[in-house]
């Protein structure tokens, strides 16, 4: 039950045990465990007006999900887990938004849900040790205002979109849109000279289907980057039959794997093989399809060497699709080693190119200048006619979804000023100065190098647990030591730099894309297996590393 009482602002705050900001899988999760399993009162305050979190503002054409469907799922409840049948290896964006809302009936989880509802500042009261957290409404007006014992942030690492400050967007007498926003009745491209800027997973999600429909499409590549089919297609019954018969040991496997797919990575050498083995072990998975890719050998991602073998098959599948050696000289032009950056899955991308009604254009070596009214210039003085431009651009990743929410912790500290120079989190779910503060798939958590259902349900479990623990012991105040966090942020650095994944410069998981934004590697390299095992440690010696009061 929630209680409104007068607070010290004006307004009185509807009082809670838990917020959680996002309904996303995390915050729909979070909130049946404190509400169901916990008997807490918890809300969910949620910007969108539906359940989804990254699937319900991700609907360009396209997308998809790079993970298999059968691993693409909360396997937590056995009925939920057994009940749900996917329809194809990698679901499209509508049917994952339906297993979302099918999530979000089974547990009765909208009555909790304040959906059009913003959080526009979170603070710490120590006087009360609560949070407050104030609002705003759908119409940007202000909205409800809140208070609660914990605050559980469930806001994704790739929701806050990253569109380029370049001059002149706002001249531009076409449509415009970001794939991280996409118009819900859709866009129609039928005709249309159409820009697509972006050449990452989404934008290489969003060509093949864009092309069939517009008049021209033109591709503004700054990055060339390696791609594995999907080999898409719809489940066939035996596959099906083979996931209702093994799903305990699917799950198990997704919990024991460094990534949280359902696929183990192979116990051998790329130097293990003759170059003529190597390559039918690569073209096998290339016919297979899908991130397996990666998983082919084990020194991949830590040796360059062995990178160098996958690399060179990838591109040189690039250089035998596409048909015009200017085009694909440019698209294999691959600046990082293999799966450094989030390597894409596509249906049909490099095949794209070669329709008539599609063209690239390189803006490493002639970037864009500008929009204009009638679409844009390149440094060179180039000028494209576009009708419609696409920024399939990314996001301003981890950091940037919690940053904007405007959190203040204890003594006033801002979460912005805290993380000045890069984010500092204890297992990536905790801030020092930010008391009863947790941040499901925070920065220095494994999330988007996991499969993230998998590190979602962990996450959630852990905090869960340890929210248990503090009510049963009355501990009204946990956060982590300082000390903790630096420790861990050290070891953050060292997991990503006993890999090759640093050596992609201007990654997203290095802050990279975003001009200004510290350059600090985020995402915990150590794998998901790892991390649970040190998160069990934790919780198992007393939640070590965090202090708590009465
Ligand atoms: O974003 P990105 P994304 N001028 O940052 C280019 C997840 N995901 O939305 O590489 C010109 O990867 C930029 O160029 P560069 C997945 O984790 C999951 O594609 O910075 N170009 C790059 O080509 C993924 O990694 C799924 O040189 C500019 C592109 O825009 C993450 O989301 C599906 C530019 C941005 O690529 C983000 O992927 C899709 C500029 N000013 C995505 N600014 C599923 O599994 C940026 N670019 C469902």
């Amino acid at each position: 039950m929630s209680t409104a009482v007068p607070d010290r602002a004006e307004s009185p705050a509807t009082v809670v045990d838990a917020l959680i900001i996002g309904a996303g899988f995390s915050g729909m999760y979070q909130l049946h465990c404190l509400r169901d399993r916990l008997g807490m009162s918890a809300r969910v305050l949620e910007q969108g007006d539906g359940v989804g979190g990254t699937w319900y503002w991700n609907r360009y054409p396209g997308a998809r999900c790079d993970s298999e469907s059968h691993s693409y799922c909360l396997t937590f409840d056995k009925d939920l887990y057994e009940s749900w049948e996917w329809s194809e290896r990698y679901p499209e964006q509508p049917e994952i938004l339906r297993y979302m809302n099918h999530v979000a009936d089974r547990f009765d989880l909208r009555r909790d849900i304040r959906f059009g509802t913003r959080v526009t500042a979170a603070r710490w009261d120590a006087r009360a040790d609560r949070w407050t957290v104030e609002t705003a409404d759908a119409e940007g007006g202000a909205g409800e205002r809140f208070a609660a014992t914990w605050l559980i942030t469930a806001v994704g690492c790739l929701s806050s979109a990253n569109v380029p400050k370049l001059p002149g967007l706002e001249s531009f007498a076409g449509d415009w849109y970001h794939t991280g926003q996409w118009p819900h009745d859709g866009v129609d491209f039928s005709g249309k000279r159409v820009g697509q800027i972006g050449t990452g997973s989404t934008g290489i999600q969003a060509v093949p289907v864009i092309a069939e429909t517009a008049g021209h499409l033109t591709v503004f590549q700054r990055t060339a980057n390696y791609s594995i089919p999907a080999r898409n297609a719809p489940l066939t019954p035996e596959f099906k039959r083979y996931i209702r018969e093994n799903r305990p040991a699917i799950r198990e496997l997704m919990q024991s794997t460094p990534n949280g797919h359902a696929f183990a990575i192979a116990d051998r050498s790329a130097h293990d093989m003759t170059p003529d083995e190597r390559e039918a072990v690569y073209a096998a998975a290339w016919e297979k399809g899908g991130l397996q890719f990666r998983a082919t050998f084990r020194d991949l991602l830590v040796d360059k060497a062995a990178n160098d073998t996958a690399a060179d098959f990838l591109k040189r599948k690039i250089r035998e699709t596409v048909k015009d050696p200017e085009t694909a000289r440019l698209l294999s032009d691959i600046d990082h080693p293999f799966a450094t950056k989030r390597p894409p899955i596509d249906s049909h991308y490099f095949e794209a190119f070669n329709r008539p009604n599609v063209s690239l254009v390189d803006v490493r070596s002639d970037p864009i200048e500008r929009i204009t009214p009638t679409g844009l210039t390149l440094r060179s003085g180039a000028e494209h006619a576009l009708d419609v431009i696409v920024f399939a651009t990314g996001f301003d990743a981890m950091t940037g979804p919690l940053l904007n929410i405007g959190i203040t912790g204890r003594d006033g500290l801002t979460l912005k000023e805290a993380w000045r120079e890069g984010p500092k989190t204890y297992l990536g779910l905790g801030v020092a100065g930010f008391p009863n503060l947790f941040t499901v798939t925070g920065p220095g958590s494994p999330s988007v190098l996991c499969n993230m259902p998998v590190a979602i349900e962990q996450h959630v479990e852990w905090i869960t647990d340890c929210i248990a623990a503090m009510r049963e012991k009355g501990v009204s105040r946990i956060e982590p030591a300082a000390e903790a966090a630096e420790g861990w942020v050290a070891h953050v650095n060292a997991a990503a730099d006993a890999t090759l994944l640093p050596m992609a410069g201007h990654s997203w998981y290095l802050g990279a894309n975003i001009p200004g934004k510290p350059r600090v590697f985020m995402p915990y390299a150590g794998g998901m297996a790892h991390y649970r095992r040190i998160c069990d440690d934790v919780a198992a010696k007393g939640y070590e590393g965090f202090v708590k009061s009465a």
